[in-house]
């Protein structure tokens, strides 16, 4: 008998980790009684999440058993329209066989590339979001993706100052006395960091947030400096003035560990204060008082995450705030430094040892961003005629929605989308295959917001013919006749593969070591300080300070004028509800946030203008798309800024548009995520 089996004659308690594209990975535990999950709640003795899981994935177990799941293979009606989700059943074997018919017969057409694989991070597990898959379309040849629509441009602007960019342990900013969330609104998006925040300010930290909205956290905070969207770098240049000008650097650390930062503080010295707090909205006193209080109320960290970045210059932003706590030597105490993502703590020690297969030159590679112009240019060399979706729901998530729609929508494009419900996205699929949830599958966890690694043991057998993506794909690979190494490995195969590691982090990890509680720290050092404890892999090994300029985006109220005239108004789309996890709980009636549809903010003094009232519907629109939907007028946004929030499906709207139909997708570099957040529209009373 099987774990699984043994399991369903009685009732047992499984341990696992919450899958969500979220920092906090929460520990839970999963009661099953004959075979079916009961309850499942937080793991109480798990340091970090302690216990608590969060008003969504409370009601995890609906979504499990919910009626709307998809539980059997289905093919698009002949003859249906993509997007009607008009659908019949069929079985594993037809689908797996018409699945590896259609490539073989794309591929024999048109190469390998032709094949376009999808995914992102619907389930952030090791092994069911990326190591079987890899293999799987490396072996075959696919076109590769830049998987790179979050968190990769933060990396790259922390990378530029330190190489590998580890940063403080966030448990670690219970000793600071000074803690900027910046760009962040962890009361949304990290909640359990927020219990170490508050014990910090217990013992008398002060807690500020640097946001251009409002935000439940910033409500919270001790003080909110709400400064001009994507105004970062200058307001980082402007507090550098003022701690060169009062004397506040650490000249000994800049010394000992950094290289560049004669330029660096030339640039800040040439700063005009005024001139700073025209742009970025902040009033001198202000940054003198955020500059002053940042070096001099120690520790002092810098916490960011990822709502930076979503800009043309957000890379530049991240670096700046990786500039920062180094010009102070914030880093020398603990509780000090720059507070970021964990995932390379995971990353630097957990790695699949199977070689890729690599058939001659390595394939080329789109960036998921592009996708509605990768799906419907003309010209692409070999075009996509096939695409396999998992772990994402690109018709909700990615930039420019009305081109990704037409994409989809095109007839000689097959796609597959395996999925535990009908997104948006299935709706346009020709084979939708059920996928299994986190308590009917084997992963491995890693964290971004924290430094515990997570063993994710099913607690009850797939429900319906719901496969995990490594089934998939291996029962595809022998369909394919497939070759390449490690294509028939079984997930807890994967999983002893990842932790099988000589680094001194992983030291003593092993599958039976977290099958004890099911977590465990890594074996980081306690108080690591990467720059103070040699961790910084520059080619000098020094923090790479330098230049540093602010330059406005150009689909920004400060950048293109031609633009600007006729999109007056900065649009932020963001994750804006405790109920929501990106697109994954958008679609579901009894998810939904209590207000039942999205809403737009905009400011009294933008809608006064406009004439547009609380609860009138309005159109927001610009080149790329329009989107209707009713308006809170609110003065938690600043004039010439409104908000919405992403994640809801099409069925929200009228026009069955949501937030991406407006959203910028060009990148700022050539890797990294899209321009979410420099996107400019107009606004006007619905009907007008
Ligand atoms: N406008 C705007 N757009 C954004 C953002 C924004 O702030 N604003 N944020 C961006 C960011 S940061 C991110 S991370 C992306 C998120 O983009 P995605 O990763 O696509 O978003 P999710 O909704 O978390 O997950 C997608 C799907 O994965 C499915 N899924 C979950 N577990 C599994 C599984 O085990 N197997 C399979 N096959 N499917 C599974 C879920 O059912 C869900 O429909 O969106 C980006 N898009
Ligand atoms: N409840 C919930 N939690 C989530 C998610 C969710 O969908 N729902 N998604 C998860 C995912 S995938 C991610 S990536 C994380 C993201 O976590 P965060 O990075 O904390 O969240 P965001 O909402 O992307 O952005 C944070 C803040 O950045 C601000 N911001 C935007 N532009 C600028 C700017 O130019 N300067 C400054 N200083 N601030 C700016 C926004 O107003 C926003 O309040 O959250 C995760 N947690
Ligand atoms: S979504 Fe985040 S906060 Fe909620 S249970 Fe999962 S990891 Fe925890
Ligand atoms: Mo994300």
């Amino acid at each position: 008998m099987t774990d699984v089996e043994v399991r369903q004659n009685a009732s047992s308690i499984v341990r696992g980790a919450c899958h969500h594209d979220c920092p906090d990975t929460c520990a839970w535990e999963v009661t099953v009684e004959g075979g079916r999950a009961v309850q499942l709640r937080g793991v109480a003795d798990h340091p970090f999440t302690a216990g608590e899981l969060c008003p969504k994935v409370n009601r995890y177990l609906d979504r499990v058993y919910h009626p709307d799941r998809i539980l059997r293979p289905l093919r698009r009606v002949p003859g249906s329209r993509k997007g009607e989700a008009c659908f019949e059943t069929i079985t594993w074997e037809e689908a797996i066989t018409e699945i590896a018919e259609r490539l073989t017969s794309a591929i024999s057409r048109h190469g390998p590339e032709t094949v376009l694989p999808y995914s992102f991070a619907g389930t952030q597990g090791l092994v069911q979001m990326g190591v079987m898959s890899q293999r799987f379309f490396d072996a075959m040849g696919a076109t590769r993706v830049h998987r790179h629509l979050c968190g990769v441009t933060a990396w790259l602007g922390a990378a530029d100052v330190h190489g590998v960019p580890l940063g403080m342990d966030p448990e670690d900013l219970r000793h600071s006395r000074t803690i900027l969330l910046w760009g962040t609104n962890t009361l949304v998006t990290n909640r359990h960091l927020w219990p170490t925040i508050e014990a910090a300010r217990a013992d008398g930290a002060v807690v500020v947030v640097v946001d251009p909205v409002r935000t439940t956290t910033a409500e919270r905070a001790d003080r909110h400096v709400q400064l001009r969207p994507g105004s970062d770098v200058a307001l980082v240049l402007g507090m550098l003035h003022v701690i060169d000008r009062d004397g506040l650097v650490d000249r000994a650390f800049l010394d000992d560990h950094t290289t560049g930062s004669d330029e660096l503080l030339a640039d800040a010295r040439r700063v005009d204060l005024d001139a700073t707090a025209t742009t970025t909205g902040v009033d001198v006193a202000t940054i003198e008082w955020l500059a002053t209080t940042f070096a001099s109320r120690r520790p002092a960290a810098v916490r960011v995450l990822v709502g930076l970045e979503h800009r043309q210059h957000g890379q530049e932003a991240h670096r700046a705030l990786a500039m920062l706590p180094a010009v102070t030597g914030a880093w020398r105490e603990r509780g000090g430094g720059l507070c970021r993502s964990t995932q390379q703590y995971f990353d630097s020690v957990l790695v699949d040892p199977v070689p890729r297969r690599v058939h001659g030159q390595p394939p080329r590679v789109v960036n998921m961003a592009a996708l509605g112009e990768v799906l419907t240019d003309p010209g692409l060399d070999p075009p996509i005629t096939a695409m396999i979706v998992h772990n994402c729901n690109p018709a909700t998530i990615t930039p420019d929605q009305n081109r990704v729609l037409a994409g989809l929508a095109r007839d000689d494009l097959f796609t597959v989308v395996m999925e535990q419900a009908m997104t948006d996205t299935a709706r346009y699929a020709d084979l939708v295959l059920p996928a299994t949830t986190q308590v009917e599958h084997l992963d491995l966890m890693n964290a971004w917001g924290h430094m515990y690694l997570s063993l994710n043991r099913p607690a009850i057998a797939p429900v319906g013919e719901a496969l995990p993506n490594t089934e998939v794909f291996r029962r595809l690979a022998v369909a394919l006749d497939l070759e390449g190494p490690g294509l028939a490995d079984d997930d807890e195969t994967i999983v002893r593969q990842l932790l099988d590691s000589d680094h001194p982090w992983l030291d003593g990890i092993d599958l039976e070591s977290l099958d004890i509680d099911g977590w465990v720290r890594l074996k980081v050092p306690e108080g690591f300080s990467p720059p103070m404890d040699g961790a910084t892999t520059t080619p000098d090994g020094r923090l790479a300070l330098g230049h540093l300029e602010y330059l406005p985006g150009d689909e920004t109220p400060d950048g293109d004028a031609g633009l600007t005239a006729r999109y007056p108004l900065g649009l932020l789309t963001r994750k804006q509800h405790v109920r929501f996890l990106n697109s994954h709980y958008g679609g579901f009636a009894d998810h939904l946030p209590a207000a039942g549809e999205p809403f737009l903010d905009i400011h009294p003094d933008d809608a006064g203008l406009r004439g547009i009232i609380d609860g009138a519907t309005v159109r927001i629109f610009n080149d790329r798309g329009s989107v209707e939907m009713r308006a809170a007028v609110v003065d938690r946004v600043q004039p010439g800024l409104v908000t919405m929030p992403f994640g809801w499906w099409a069925n929200a709207t009228s026009g069955g548009r949501g937030a991406n139909a407006l959203t910028n997708p060009s990148l700022g570099r050539k890797v990294g995520s899209a321009s979410f957040h420099d996107t400019l529209v107009q606004v006007e009373k619905a009907g007008s």
